[in-house]
């Protein structure tokens, strides 16, 4: 296949996202053979000031405050959607009418409606990729736990556990976009429980059947406007989500996510439990994926842990990084992800399998239904969310 020499980036957002996919987009080239020249071709942010300095930081060619000419940059291959959620719709759609592919961040839109158009303007225009920025797929731990599973390590999976547990979101922080349904379409559900959704469709390869209760609890019901000492705001959205499932398979799923819990800065924890053994991830322990296999032989059996650093052992990504031992971070997730959408791109298959509209699609529906089970306090099928 010909490749074309260069593959130019346009992303919007210069906050958290921007810096952790322009991270991605410089350091890929150089620990992957991607084939192609990646260029930081252009980069939208509303504040003019901030945004010249973050663009001469991270070597953007060009920088503007507006979207419009971003996604339509002839000089562009590439949108990155990193914007707040209120902000994933309209730049997706105009960007895939405009010939772009398209990689967006979770959650996939702000509300059901939005989704489900974006994903049928990436079907309309099937020719062009459109991805999403679901990581933590790409921590070699969870990747090795995919291969584990898929060849029936673990038996017939019964039940999925995960829980996302951060911080950061006490009562002194202001009333800014993620605390508004109208920017974030949902606080902790959207933000950290669509991670935990996409990780069990992957890793058991299974669907949310029906959501069979759900909390959503706002603690801190009003928050000072940014800047102000004394306005304050009214939150729309959960702080914690607390949420039961059951899969198309049979098997039952809980999911837990707060931005509350004093002591947990980034606690994405998932385990799967099968008939013949289980597996256990935790994300403040990226590199190790503790399994427990009920065939071992009983004098021995108990659960193990193992190092995905060892590169030699043939563990996804690790061996694109440091010898064993040598631990990864956060930032190598959105590296490794890019690094598949290039391979995909130039048609090669990506190493474990990319995270699409379609997926993220399927994750809204979820969290569409998590919110209607919590407004009616009953059992949603989701083949009433569609
Ligand atoms: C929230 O604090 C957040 O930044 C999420 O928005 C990201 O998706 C997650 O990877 C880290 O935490």
């Amino acid at each position: 296949m010909v490749i074309s020499q260069s593959m130019r980036i346009g992303m919007l957002g210069s906050k958290f996202m921007g810096r952790a996919h322009s991270n991605a987009y410089i350091n890929a080239p150089k620990f992957f053979d991607l084939k192609r020249k990646i260029v930081l071709q252009n980069v939208c942010a509303r504040n003019e000031a901030s945004l010249k300095a973050f663009a001469q930081n991270w070597g953007w060619l060009n920088w503007t405050s507006d979207w419009r000419k971003l996604v339509t940059d002839a000089e562009v291959d590439l949108v990155d959607i990193g914007s707040p959620n209120h902000l994933h719709f309209e730049p997706a759609v105009a960007a895939l009418e405009a010939g772009k592919h398209v990689v967006c961040e979770k959650p996939l839109a702000n509300d059901l409606s939005e989704a489900r158009e974006m994903v049928k303007i990436a079907k309309k225009h099937r020719k062009l990729k459109s991805y999403v920025w679901f990581n933590y797929r790409r921590c070699p731990a969870i990747s090795l736990a995919h291969e584990l599973i898929q060849a029936g390590r673990i038996g017939r999976v019964l039940q999925v556990r995960c829980v996302y547990l951060q911080d950061w979101g006490g009562p002194d922080v202001p009333l800014f976009w993620r605390y508004q349904k109208k920017y974030a379409g949902s606080g902790a559900l959207g933000d950290l429980a669509a991670h935990s959704i996409d990780l069990m469709r992957y890793l058991t390869g299974d669907e949310v059947k029906s959501v069979n209760g759900a909390v959503l609890s706002t603690v801190y019901k009003k928050r000072l406007l940014p800047e102000q000492t004394k306005k304050w705001g009214r939150v729309d959205v959960d702080d914690i989500s607390l949420f039961l499932t059951t899969l198309k398979s049979g098997a039952v799923a809980s999911f837990e996510a707060t931005r509350l819990p004093q002591g947990y800065k980034n606690h994405n924890k998932i385990e799967i439990h099968g008939d013949k053994g289980s597996i256990r991830f935790d994300l403040e322990r990226m590199t190790e994926l503790d399994y427990f296999d009920s065939d071992s032989s009983t004098n021995t059996q108990g659960w193990s842990t193992i190092n995905v650093s060892e590169g030699g052992a043939g563990h996804p990504y690790a061996s694109d990084w440091w010898p064993a031992g040598h631990n990864l971070g956060y930032e190598h997730t959105f590296v490794n992800q890019f690094a598949d959408m290039v391979r995909d791109m130039n048609g090669l298959p990506p190493r474990t399998p990319l995270p699409t509209f379609h997926d993220a699609y399927e994750v809204q529906r979820v969290l569409e239904a998590v919110m209607l089970a919590n407004r009616e306090g009953c059992t949603i099928p989701l083949s009433q969310v569609k």
